[in-house]
């Protein structure tokens, strides 16, 4: 059943993306079984320093994390939204698990399978450990959370994923989150940070042909799920960096002028030699961006977590 509303989902949105202009796809659809595993190699490559980053916060400062989120050590709800494989949130998972305080853990993410696979091994690695995974979309289940003011709620929210929404869905989101908390509940977010553009450059465009396939994988996707005849030869992956906005953006662009068909919509879209179809945003920010965003949403910010070299920031705001 699921998979019938996203699939109509997926079609509704490709529809209105490739109807406009300029063209996108949302990046939000990258994240199918094949796209997931490479992005696993995009966060394996030496250049992605976003995963290295965020990884080395949460090894190095565990113990200041875990005291910021829980200075009187009394039982709250660590919920993470798009919780994934859970990687980095393990290190914090077993360092407050060893530290007797009592928490219980809730991994939301849209995919099944992730949420499977991560509450099977958090049953063999932490086996003392609530957890109550929940599959779906982050806002509905967070909605239900908001009830329980019984329970202190840190939510958490890794990975530069918030680089991906553009300034109004990112005020949407943090309205949104900061509507579901009560006060003194908290959040953990994770933002990459503005800096040399050289560096940015090398992680996303593309020393190993990963992005690209990253990118065109979502083209396959649509071949596959929607019945569409995308030649894949006939697209080019290329992104840019605007050091102003601090937005990377992806483009695939059509190297020839050609129609494809996607059957599933009954449509025929043209595309010009040399038009590009906008792929994907992440956004780098400053940290006083970061403080005004917190102010707006009505957070204040307790404690901002960066690696040694100041690239990654995971930034602790509580609800006033
Ligand atoms: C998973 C959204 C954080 O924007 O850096 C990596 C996705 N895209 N390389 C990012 C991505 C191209 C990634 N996020």
């Amino acid at each position: 059943m699921d998979q019938q509303v996203l699939l109509s989902e997926l079609a509704t949105d490709t529809l209105k993306g490739l109807s406009s202009n300029p063209k996108y796809l949302l990046s939000k659809y990258f994240y199918d079984d094949a796209g997931s595993a490479i992005f696993q190699e995009i966060m394996k490559m030496p250049e992605y320093y976003l995963t290295d980053c965020e990884h080395e916060i949460f090894s190095n400062q565990k113990e200041e994390i875990s005291q910021a989120i829980c200075p009187e050590k009394k039982l709250f709800n660590l919920v993470e939204l798009g919780s994934g494989d859970g990687l980095k949130t393990k290190i914090l998972l077993k360092h407050l698990v060893e530290e007797g305080i009592h928490f219980q853990y809730t991994p939301i993410d849209i995919s099944a399978k992730a949420n499977h696979e991560l509450v099977q091994s958090l049953k063999k690695e932490l086996p003392d450990l609530q957890v109550e995974a929940q599959t779906g979309d982050y806002f509905q289940k967070l909605k239900n959370l908001k009830g329980d003011a019984s329970m202190q709620k840190i939510i958490l929210f890794l990975g530069s994923n918030i680089g991906n929404f553009s300034v109004d869905e990112t005020t949407e989101f943090l309205s949104r989150l900061s509507a579901y908390s009560n006060v003194g509940d908290k959040v953990l977010i994770g933002f990459d940070l503005k800096k040399s553009p050289a560096i940015i450059m090398e992680a996303y465009n593309d020393p190993h042909g990963h992005t690209c396939r990253f990118n065109l994988n979502h083209l396959v996707r649509l071949n596959r799920e929607l019945d569409a005849d995308f030649d894949i030869q006939r697209f080019e992956h290329q992104t840019t960096y605007n050091p102003l906005t601090g937005e990377v953006k992806s483009f695939l662009i059509s190297n020839s002028d050609q129609t494809v068909q996607i059957g599933a919509l009954e449509k025929t879209f043209r595309f010009t030699k040399w038009e590009a179809i906008f792929m994907e945003r992440s956004r780098k920010y400053d940290i006083q961006t970061i403080e005004t965003l917190a102010l707006n949403h009505h957070f204040k910010v307790v404690q901002n977590f960066t690696d040694q070299r100041n690239y990654f920031v995971d930034s602790l705001w509580e609800k006033i």
